[in-house]
């Protein structure tokens, strides 16, 4: 597939609408089950999805699918059959017939325009190394519990984007003077009467900053379906609810967008962290936006047994957001010392970067292993986590609890 470090635009085409049509059969669990990290409740696994290994099934209809933590200690890369999976409507597309499929670029707009794969693909093309992380990751941690899916730390992932870029579509359809927000839209559908089809936008200039970008490719292979195949949006920096999926829809809008999925999902209180208390009312809230920075131990996990008395190695990864990393540091003494961290390859300000530290062999017992980062901005995580009703954007310090003996 790749060729000079490009996707092959024919090849994408041609293994895509054979692997497009692989249509869907029922989704069953294999029947592993295990505990929620956070105590309450088990999860399974499912390999029963198609392009998909072993995954977290929190849903099969529609698919809410969550990576199994250790897959982020593989690499900073997701590999695409392990990727989370999130769609809000049960009517998504199960085959793509790239042939005739469409997108459709319109409203205040010069010339509208009805582009087929063909033709997008052979706009120049870019890529860009990004995360793509739900709005809800971690939800299921927040206390007092909240509904909506209660995802571990998984709903989130790395990923390499081929693509052109939002402004050359946007130009070549010549956004209007009066152009306010660009909004998208995917072929999935309600599966209740009037129920409203996802659609998100983003301020004109925002779409048009030259990293917004429509990608058929993640990792150099075209998108699995359940990832939006043939064509998605990519918002760098931004939570996953923008990246619109199976986009076939770009409408130019000379006003607000005041659509369900802008006005009352997806909103936070206007506050910093997106905190608030349960209960308290009158707060303003705003559409969610820009990612805050994270970090996870991805070597270790909670109530694992480590040798005392030997030096314990500790790797992870962290994320800056919407900005780079600019270091990562661990505590064991309850954060108030912290121990720089080393750094490995720099993917791009947007990517998963991989940490290293070796810890100072720890006596017998208990060891609490926390780890924060700080982004190229200067926003570092916080050590209490935020709360607000829709289980948005927590990035506090996660701990790691180990017994060394
Ligand atoms: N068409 C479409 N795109 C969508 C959604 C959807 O329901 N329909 N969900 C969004 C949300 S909330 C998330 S978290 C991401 C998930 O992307 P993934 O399934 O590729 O991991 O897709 C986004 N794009
Ligand atoms: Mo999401």
């Amino acid at each position: 597939m790749v060729e000079n470090g490009a996707v092959s635009r024919r090849r994408m085409l041609t293994l895509a609408g054979a692997g497009a049509t692989a249509a869907f059969t029922s989704a069953h669990a294999a029947g592993v089950n295990f505990p929620f990290p956070g105590g309450e409740g088990e999860r399974t696994i499912t390999t029963a999805f198609p392009q998909k290994g072993p995954m977290i099934l929190q849903r099969t209809r529609p698919p809410l699918l969550e990576t199994p933590f250790d897959v982020f200690d593989q690499g900073v890369f997701t590999p695409n059959n392990r990727f989370f999976v999130r769609w809000h409507w049960a009517v998504i597309p199960t085959s793509v017939d790239t042939a005739t499929y469409r997108l459709n670029v319109h409203g205040a707009v010069k010339t509208p325009l009805s582009l087929s794969l063909k033709e997008l693909m052979s706009m120049p093309q870019t890529e860009i190394v990004a995360v793509n992380q739900c709005s809800g990751n971690s939800r299921g941690f927040f206390q007092p519990r909240v509904p909506g899916g209660e995802w571990g730390n998984g709903a989130m992932g790395n990923a390499r984007w081929t693509g052109v870029r939002l402004k050359d579509v946007l130009d070549r359809a010549g956004v209007a003077a009066d152009a306010k927000v660009v909004r998208f839209m995917g072929a999935d559908k309600a599966v209740v009467p009037n129920g409203p089809r996802l659609m998100k936008s983003l301020a004109v200039d925002h779409a048009r900053d030259g990293e917004v970008m429509i990608a058929w490719a993640m990792n150099g292979e075209p998108l699995p379906l359940l990832n939006g195949f043939p064509i998605r949006v990519v918002v760098p920096g931004w939570y996953a609810t923008y990246w619109v999926k199976a986009l076939i829809d770009i409408e130019v809008l000379s006003g607000a967008d005041e659509n369900f999925w802008m006005k009352t999902a997806y909103t936070i209180p206007d506050t910093p962290g997106a905190n608030m208390r349960p209960g308290q009312t009158g707060v303003k809230m705003v559409p969610i936006n820009h990612m805050v920075p994270r970090s996870f131990v991805t070597n270790l996990r909670d109530g694992e047994k480590v040798k005392a008395g030997a030096p314990l190695a500790v790797r992870g990864i962290a994320f800056g957001g919407d900005s780079g990393v600019a270091k990562v540091e661990v505590s064991t003494d309850g954060g108030k010392t912290w121990s720089a961290t080393k750094l490995g390859a720099d993917e791009g300000t947007y990517s998963f970067r991989r940490w290293d530290l070796s810890l100072p062999a720890p006596a017998a017992g208990p060891l609490t292993i926390a780890v924060r980062c700080t982004n190229t901005k200067g926003l570092v995580q916080p050590p209490v986590p935020n709360w607000n009703p829709a289980g948005f954007m927590r990035n506090v310090i996660e701990t790691t609890k180990v017994t060394a003996s």
